[in-house]
């Protein structure tokens, strides 16, 4: 299922990319192109793996603690990282071949889950070393939760952004204010329309409604999953302390843009972006001349579930913008009624990101949440007739494919008994069937990955997919008949994995653990903004290297990070009341 859908989004790709006729860029540009654009290199040096692989943030105290050595070695011991104490010693278990499509290598697993103690810590296996140090205890993923969750405050456009960490100021000014001509949208040449604001989507800085899509998705189930642990974690948001619980405070920021990317008869322009990705330096210095595209189905599609979410969940603390938010779904749900077909946005001239995808799965999702937010008869009925055989896929929700989001939200409605029951019980056989191999995906993975076992498992942006499985994992663990540890185990373990249990030995997220990525495909430049997980090692786990060259491994995306705050979210503690 993982391989099909990542299949039928590369075919949609090639196919829009055939698609096209070359015509005439859609607009002069006004100003000069800067410095081109940075090339990638195909494939990086082989680095050599680490001898002790271990998460080098922390553990939970329960939590299973495993570490992956990569040399010969006979036993393990823990050590107090302050008195040198030791705390545990254990035999490492016997050798174990790694994948030839993962690491290819002999490893051997340190399994120190019975050190419970609160603490910090270091791994010492003889013959290998010392690793960075860790902790245990309860407040472990506090940290990341707000470094991953405020790196969605500094993603903002429009406005001035600041930050403090590790003694550096990360600072913008006010930037794209022009936001953005509607040359390509049939507009009088050189007209712009209001589309400032939004988050720029990734180490560029263009604003792609698909891509908003899966990434406000995630963000807001992390919400209805886990309220009660993040709902009064202040992110030190310019909007804190206002009422507006701060997740929703930044949501809010986006959806502010999102508005701005409906037209008047409800289809959802499909990006905001310059025509090229050529641009280097400090957003607030860009240059480049920025367009709203034509319409697509699927950016509509997402419009609506977004809008339709914002409606649902705003209405608690804002309820005139909840109704704005119900209003503009409603608005581009009778457009998509009125267009029934694919209608891949028209790209020609741009070559910034495509984010473009079959939208079937992408009505399904609007149709879940507009039902989920007013239970009218009407979007259960297009939910039931469109569902079809989608099941729930193996990798978890993504830009192109967002139907595990409207499967949960049918799963986990707040109106159980309208629901088709053979239906409810086909699908929840579905989660638990690919919970259940990701779950064993990660026990035979000798670094606790959620796969990694099969050609074509590290592609661009698979640690935002070892995140983003994390939602099967937690999705089970709350709607499994017999309650079963295994998913947040196992959830826990590919958080351990992106912090450091992995052949680098280091951590995936810029300003967290053990030498975390310091080079970031990141328009911003160095020292690297914090907070941001990586697109991580392909085509096997060992080729990455930290180098801002290179946009398919070492860029960073909203996408990619709403996963990390997604499964960060349901392992932090609340603060105290
Ligand atoms: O995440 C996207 C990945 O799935 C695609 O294979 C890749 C190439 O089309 O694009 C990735 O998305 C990029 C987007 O197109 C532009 N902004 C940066 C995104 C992350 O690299
Ligand atoms: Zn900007």
């Amino acid at each position: 299922m993982f391989t099909l859908r990542l299949l039928s989004v590369a075919l949609t790709l090639c196919a829009v990319a055939v698609a096209q006729t070359p015509a005439p860029a859609p607009a002069p540009a006004a100003a000069p192109q800067p410095a081109a654009a940075p090339r990638q290199p195909e494939l990086p040096p082989l680095p050599a793996g680490a001898a002790i692989r271990v998460n080098t943030v922390g553990f939970l105290p329960e939590a299973v603690k495993r570490a992956t050595i990569a040399s010969e070695a006979a036993g393990f011991r823990v050590l107090d990282a302050a008195t040198g104490a030791v705390m545990l010693e254990g035999p490492v278990s016997p050798p174990a071949r790694t994948a030839p499509t993962d690491t290819d290598e002999t490893v051997r697993i340190a399994d120190f889950s019975a050190l419970q103690t609160p603490g910090r810590y270091v791994l010492e296996v003889p013959g290998a070393g010392r690793s960075a140090p860790f902790a245990v205890g309860t407040a472990v993923w506090n940290e990341p939760y707000y470094l991953a969750t405020r790196a969605m405050y500094l993603w903002r456009c429009g406005v001035e952004v600041k930050g403090e960490w590790q003694g550096h100021t990360f600072h913008h000014g006010p930037c794209h204010l022009g936001d953005g001509l509607l040359d390509a949208v049939g507009g009088p040449a050189g007209a712009t329309k209001n589309g400032v604001g939004g988050w720029h989507d990734a180490g560029d800085y263009n604003k792609y409604v698909v891509n908003a899509g899966v990434s406000v998705g995630l963000m807001f189930k992390a919400w209805e999953h886990f309220r009660d642990r993040i709902e009064r974690i202040s992110l030190d948001l310019p909007e804190s302390g206002r009422g507006m619980p701060d997740l929703l405070a930044e949501l809010k920021f986006e959806y502010d843009w999102l508005f701005t990317m409906q037209a008047e008869d409800g289809s959802v322009y499909h990006k905001l972006t310059a025509q090229f990705f050529a641009y280097w330096g400090a957003p607030d210095k860009d240059p480049s001349p920025r367009f709203f595209t034509p319409w697509g189905t699927t950016a509509t599609a997402d419009f609506v579930a977004m809008m339709a979410l914002g409606a649902r969940h705003f209405r608690e603390f804002d309820p005139a913008y909840a109704d704005r938010c119900l209003a503009a779904a409603r608005r581009s749900w009778t457009f998509l009624l009125a267009h029934p077909e694919q209608h891949d946005a028209d790209l020609t001239g741009f070559h910034t990101g495509g984010y473009q995808a079959r939208d079937l799965v992408h009505r399904l999702w609007a149709a879940a949440e507009l039902w989920e937010t007013t239970g009218e008869a009407e979007f259960l009925q297009e939910f039931e007739r469109r569902v079809q055989t989608t099941t729930f896929s193996l990798s978890g929700p993504g830009w192109g494919d967002v139907g595990d989001l409207a499967l949960g939200t049918y799963l986990t409605a707040s109106r159980a008994e309208p629901r088709n029951a053979a239906l409810v019980r086909h699908l929840t056989g579905s989660l638990l069937d690919q919970a259940g191999r990701v779950v064993e995906n990660c026990r035979v993975n000798p670094h606790g990955r959620p796969f990694g076992a099969t050609k074509g498992d590290f592609f661009w942006g698979c640690n935002g997919a070892a995140a983003a499985q994390t939602y099967l994992l937690l999705l089970a663990d709350r709607l499994s008949p017999v309650p079963d540890p295994s998913y947040r185990q196992t959830a826990q373990e590919a958080l351990a994995h992106l912090f450091g249990r992995n052949y680098h030995g280091r951590s995936y997220v810029t300003g967290l653990g053990a030498n975390p990525p310091q080079h970031l495909h990141d328009r911003r430049g160095d020292p690297a903004w914090p907070g941001y997980l990586v697109g991580g090692p392909h085509p096997d786990a060992r080729y990455y290297v930290d180098d801002w060259r290179d946009a398919s491994r070492n860029e960073i995306a909203i996408n990619w990070n709403a996963a990390l705050i997604y499964a960060l979210a349901a392992f932090v503690e609340a603060p105290a009341k």
